[in-house]
């Protein structure tokens, strides 16, 4: 143990009057009495649901009526919460929980023992909070210039209006612009904070048993072997990424001329996103059939009389389809279908459960398009997770792994947006299931989720190098991961001057990341075991488990373990015994029929994949190779130096 972690855990142990030890890899004390544990067990689940009922009406009431009176409920609510929470904590350490022999106390102790920050002193614990809200206010309140117009106001957010000029846009200079805008405004403004909050994260980690913040991040997924897992599935996809990477960068190139490189990796800001994370913004560019039309029924809806009520009546009858649960009353009394006219919302469409095993609503601002109707589907299966775990104790209503989630609601919307599904619905009768329209199909999946992976997998890479290796060149290691995994680069140099990690909110926000990577794995994986087992015929791309029971009773029984079970054994019950682990072969089989095009269309390509120049570096590394041609300058005169003293003195 370190002398700081030492007198920490000196001050803790007369905090609690007992005293807490270090044995092995986590910070428990030496209670042992299972008695006393189940107890606190039971209290913790019912004032637990209390705090967190309290939280979620403060949360709502906020979410759909934005008035400063109610931020302040909102945030004292927190406060209180955070308070208990870390009582909780306190009591959960007291016990030597690892060596308590109910399995079920165990894991729930484990569970309230390993998470946060609560190991932190009180000036310390207020900071970290206050440092991540200040960032995270910081990055929502960030405003930028429009392009070429002078004496205007600089009031563009992100979310209204920069997201939808990165899609739409093909002007190359006004893309720029906007990406320059936002990289430069964020970044200056969050790294001093982000460098703190990297130090305290770390304190709280190395004060709980971890070896560090990403460490401790990891411990979510319970699997020693986590890391080297999503590397192997990130390799498995990557020769995907790279067909549909090269087949789109010849398109671009279509588009931007030789501002393109027909060999090299591409500028960050012309894939139709700031990130370049989803690419369907270019989907017009790259339309693998243009005379196909999109698949799209916004216009079949109108036609017949969608109203928002009736999307979310015919999302509820998919699931009693399959044998699942109807929403509850007070789902249909108290929930936010329609943007109200008499006062400002939070219109993010989200799914909420209220804690009390009652009260379950989604807020959504829907209008009558086919995204808002698939959006009902995806809001109303994270309700239904939440109905099918509700019997659980508090602490297992949860998904079973970060990222499930996600995953859930995303495969039953690879069922609904299927043009077989649509057409079932009554809602794309001149649906021919012709070769060019399933490929279209795929290249737009494609867009949205191959072209996600490489980025969703680099976050939390970037984020636990910093946590580990320190903050030093952080820009640089950024752009490393880009390149190496997007095979993306700045459009403009960069330099540890600018802290382009920050541009994305889940960092500053300190909203873990790579559940995300995890979730589009797992979705594809799910579909794959709900559709064999629900009787499908053909490709998978084409599968609609609607009204199939057999998918409905599997979906079930995983859901309402929530997280009590050990994810694996359940992913091994999932795919009938083929593998407990994640798995890239579902996504892949998924794709396949687009990947035979793709390779098709690459062959005159004069490479798939790009190959990074000394030009492509120096946009990033400048900074980074004078340093390290100066270490290699001072070690090797520190050698010279040591080599004539050794000399010398023998
Ligand atoms: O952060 C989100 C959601 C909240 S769970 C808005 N997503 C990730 C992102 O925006 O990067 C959804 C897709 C991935
Ligand atoms: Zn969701």
């Amino acid at each position: 143990m370190r002398p700081k972690q030492m007198i920490l855990h000196a001050l803790l142990s007369t905090l609690l009057v007992f005293s807490v030890k270090c044995d092995g890899r986590y910070l428990e004390g030496l209670n042992m009495n299972l008695g006393e544990a189940l107890q606190f067990l039971r209290e913790y689940d019912r004032e637990a649901s209390t705090m967190c009922s309290r939280a979620m009406n403060a949360q709502w009431n906020y979410a759909t009526n934005v008035t400063d009176h109610n931020r302040r409920k909102m945030l004292d609510e927190q406060t209180l919460k955070l308070k208990f929470d870390r009582a909780s904590w306190r009591k959960a350490v007291s016990f030597a929980w690892s060596r308590i022999p109910d399995p079920l106390a165990r894991r729930q102790l484990k569970m309230l023992a390993v998470r946060g920050r609560s190991s932190l002193t009180d000036d310390k614990f207020n900071e970290v909070y206050h440092l991540i809200s200040e960032m995270r206010e910081i990055y929502t309140r960030t405003r930028v210039c429009p392009y070429e117009k002078t004496g205007v106001n600089c009031d563009l957010s992100y979310d209204r209006d920069i997201s939808r000029i990165m899609a739409q846009s093909r002007n190359y200079d006004e893309l720029l612009f906007y990406w320059r805008s936002w990289h430069d405004t964020i970044g200056s403004s969050l790294k001093n904070k982000f460098v703190r909050f990297v130090q305290l994260a770390n304190q709280a980690a190395r004060l709980n048993g971890f070896a560090d913040a990403g460490d401790q991040m990891r411990e979510s997924f319970d699997d020693d072997y986590f890391q080297q897992n999503i590397a192997e599935v990130m390799s498995a996809i990557s020769p995907l990424y790279k067909n549909l990477f090269t087949y789109v960068r010849a398109k671009l190139t279509e588009r931007y001329g030789d501002k393109i490189r027909r060999d090299g990796p591409l500028p960050a800001h012309i894939l139709g996103n700031m990130w370049a994370q989803n690419w369907e913004g270019v989907y017009d560019l790259v339309q693998p059939f243009p005379a196909t039309r999109k698949l799209d029924v916004t216009l079949d809806m109108m036609i017949q009389g969608f109203t928002p009520m009736r999307m979310f009546q015919i999302a509820e009858e998919f699931f009693t389809s399959l044998g699942m649960k109807p929403m509850p009353p007070e789902f249909w009394r108290f929930s936010l279908f329609e943007k109200p006219i008499d006062r400002d919302v939070k219109c993010s469409a989200n799914a909420w459960d209220f804690c009390n095993r009652i009260d379950y609503r989604i807020k959504q601002c829907t209008r009558v398009t086919m995204e808002d109707f698939l959006s009902t589907h995806h809001e109303m299966a994270h309700l239904q997770y939440y109905l099918q775990y509700k019997e659980q104790p508090l602490i297992f209503r949860d998904e079973l792994v970060p990222g499930f989630h996600e995953a859930v609601s995303d495969a039953i919307g690879l069922s609904v947006i299927t043009p077989q599904h649509l057409h079932r619905l009554g809602l794309y009768n001149n649906f021919t299931n012709d070769y060019e329209s399933n490929i279209n199909f795929l290249m737009l999946m494609a867009l949205r989720r191959v072209a996600y992976m490489p980025f969703a997998y680099i976050i939390d890479q970037w984020r636990w190098r910093v946590f580990s290796d320190g903050v030093a060149d952080m820009t640089t290691r950024w752009w490393e991961l880009r390149l190496q995994y997007q095979g993306i680069v700045p459009p403009v140099p960069r330099s540890e001057k600018d802290f382009d990690p920050a541009s994305k909110y889940h960092i500053p926000a300190d909203i873990p990341y790579a559940k995300y990577f995890v979730g589009v794995v797992l979705q594809f994986q799910l579909l794959e075991s709900l559709c064999e087992i629900s009787g499908h015929k053909g490709e998978l791309h084409t599968c609609d488990i609607y009204r199939s029971r057999e998918a409905g009773r599997l979906l079930a029984d995983i859901l309402s373990a929530g997280s009590l079970k050990n994810w694996q054994d359940v992913i091994r019950e999932m795919t009938r015994g083929r593998t407990n682990r994640l798995d890239a072969g579902a996504m892949l089989k998924y794709f396949e029929p687009l990947n035979q095009w793709l390779k098709r269309q690459n062959k005159l390509e004069p490479v798939v994949g790009w190959i990074a120049q000394q030009d492509d570096t120096a946009l990033f590394a400048k900074w980074y190779q004078n340093s390290a041609n100066q270490l290699r300058k001072i070690t090797s005169i520190f050698l010279i130096t040591s080599f004539i003293f050794l000399f010398n003195y023998l």
